[in-house]
């Protein structure tokens, strides 16, 4: 069995489900103390350690990078979750909750795997259409077929008004039709209004060679000559439309080639963003997706340099990019990987490196249990590896299904997950413009495993995010703002008992005095700290 650090057993005591988020709503006032008190006494035990590692960060007066939207933030669901027309409704509340607390002005991205499989059936008469032939593979989703109604896409659109979220709304490619796809494309247009960002066309189409097309004729051409008979056909109906384009699983190279065709195309539909999707790792079974190999400054190395790749294709095009769907680990996450305090770190640094790339955005996998598990195949294999462990049904239960979701569904409870809490940290600097300095260099020089990110709002506040990812060393950290800066700082850290928690919390620290433009804090080991300054 998994070993569980001393807090959680504690905790679990008074929440049989072991899972928290919010524990002064979800356990007893004394379970509470004793917990703080032992988390108060492993920092202190942490903190004699070692000595902190002391550093200096000059951070420049003018922000020169990109601006963050104030829609970065975002969330992917698996298009099949539209199967259950109450799930996003105005009736939701729960989600709408969690989905506001997480961003007020958030994207919803709707595709996945199982966005090849669903139909668009207009009316409760209209009848299943004939479907093509594909090829039955394992770890991709069988092909179960299902309908997308017109009462889920209402509802939809309802949900989106509580929200005050937009959408990226996905239309299959894999087995769909001119057709269906552009009345499809009608009635959400019509429907969502400016609810809807873009429509983005097949999921992964990269990997369509494994399951639904020719290995043998399958490229970024072929698909771009598909794409472009359902994007006319939409645009011929909806003549407004946006697309977003080729949500690439892996081959960041296709956007490169697709940039390259672009000019030769006549009369091009409007594509507005280039996406990509990326998951550290999978599936859960794998050894190397692991905490240490999550948070490495490589890790990050290796996300720069698609950044680079994308960017540049996204330049050519005039688009932005965006990140549709992503998380830690493949196949529905790993336990004790996506549902812990290390996914927050990494969601947060993940984050903001591509904010500061210029990505309009970046959203977060996750949904229902049985949705993505469908999308994969119908099983999640962490599940399989819980139960090999020796875990019971019950604290199988106790994990987000999917390990990974952001939000998590508990029975009729939504919470937000620790991997949800590191995007909303990061989302902090929405609507603020970066400022251009090597803060990460600066602090990777000192050994210490942190990266940092600085920006300035409009309001002229200015903002740093500094992500202490390294599991030992504490940082005693300088910012230096200039002479000519005073005032107090407002200190908001993330945090929680160790990066193997099944938990996160963001939470204010009493504001420092700045003394000549500087101030010294301390960022422990496993935590986040915003720093910002009037
Ligand atoms: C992506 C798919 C999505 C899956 C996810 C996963 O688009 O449908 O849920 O991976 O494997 O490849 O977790």
């Amino acid at each position: 069995m998994r070993v569980q650090p001393l807090y959680l057993a504690c905790i679990a005591e008074a929440n049989p489900t072991g899972v928290l988020t919010n524990p002064m709503t979800t356990i007893s006032r004394r379970t509470f103390l004793a917990t703080t008190a032992l988390t108060v006494a492993a920092t202190r035990l942490r903190a004699q350690a070692s000595n902190p590692t002391q550093v200096t960060l000059t951070i420049p007066a003018e922000a020169t990078g990109p601006q963050m939207p104030v829609d970065f933030v975002g969330l992917s669901y698996e298009v099949q979750q539209l199967t259950d027309p109450s799930f996003f409704s105005a009736q939701n509340a729960g989600l709408i909750r969690e989905c506001k607390a997480l961003s007020p002005h958030g994207v919803l991205r709707l595709g996945g795997n199982t966005s090849e499989f669903g139909y668009w059936k207009p009316t409760p008469e209209s009848p299943e259409p004939e479907h093509p032939q594909t090829r039955e593979v394992v770890g991709e989703p069988k092909p179960q077929y299902y309908a997308v109604t017109a009462e889920a896409v209402r509802n939809l659109a309802e949900f989106l008004k509580a929200t005050g979220w937009t959408c990226l709304y996905g239309i299959g490619m894999g087995t769909n039709t001119p057709e269906r796809a552009a009345a499809e494309a009608e009635f959400v247009a019509k429907t969502l209004g400016s609810s809807l960002q873009y429509f983005q066309i097949g999921n992964e189409v990269d990997l369509f060679d494994r399951h639904l097309r020719d290995p043998k004729t399958w490229s970024a051409k072929t698909y771009l000559d598909e794409w472009l008979t359902l994007a006319r056909a939409i645009v011929a109906r909806v003549p407004q439309a946006k697309f977003g384009m080729p949500d690439v699983a892996g081959k960041v190279e296709w956007l490169t080639e697709i940039a390259a065709l672009w000019p030769s195309i006549q009369n091009p539909p409007h594509v507005t963003t280039l996406t990509h999707h990326y998951y550290f790792g999978g599936p859960a079974t794998n050894p190397e997706v692991n905490i240490p190999n999550l948070l490495k400054p490589e890790t990050m190395a290796k996300v720069q340099r698609t950044a680079d790749i994308a960017t540049a294709a996204a330049d050519k095009m005039g688009a932005r990019v965006r990140m549709t769907e992503g998380n830690t680990c493949y196949r529905g996450g790993k336990p004790g990987v996506s549902d812990v305090f290390a996914a927050a770190l990494w969601a947060a640094d993940y984050a903001l490196l591509l904010a500061s790339n210029n990505y309009s955005g970046v959203n977060l996998h996750g949904g229902t249990g049985k949705s993505v598990a469908n999308s994969v195949g119908g099983f999640l294999p962490g599940d399989v590896m819980l139960k090999d462990e020796g875990e019971t049904p019950e604290q199988i239960a106790s994990h987000p299904h999917p390990f990974y979701t952001p939000i998590a569904t508990f029975g009729s409870e939504y919470r937000l997950m620790p991997v949800g809490y590191g995007l909303k940290f990061a989302g902090s600097l929405s609507g603020a413009r970066l400022i251009k300095a090597d803060l990460t260099r600066a602090l990777q020089a000192t050994g210490v495993d942190a990266t940092a990110y600085a920006a300035k709002q409009t309001s002229g506040e200015t903002a740093v995010v500094v992500l202490n990812k390294d599991a030992s060393r504490d940082l005693e950290l300088t910012l230096d703002f200039g002479s000519g800066r005073a005032g107090r700082v407002n200190v908001e850290t993330l945090h929680a008992p160790a990066l193997e928690s099944r938990e996160a919390r963001i939470e204010p620290e009493k504001g420092r005095a700045v003394s000549g433009g500087k101030v010294t804090l301390t960022v422990s080991r496993a935590t986040g700290m915003r720093i910002s300054l009037a």
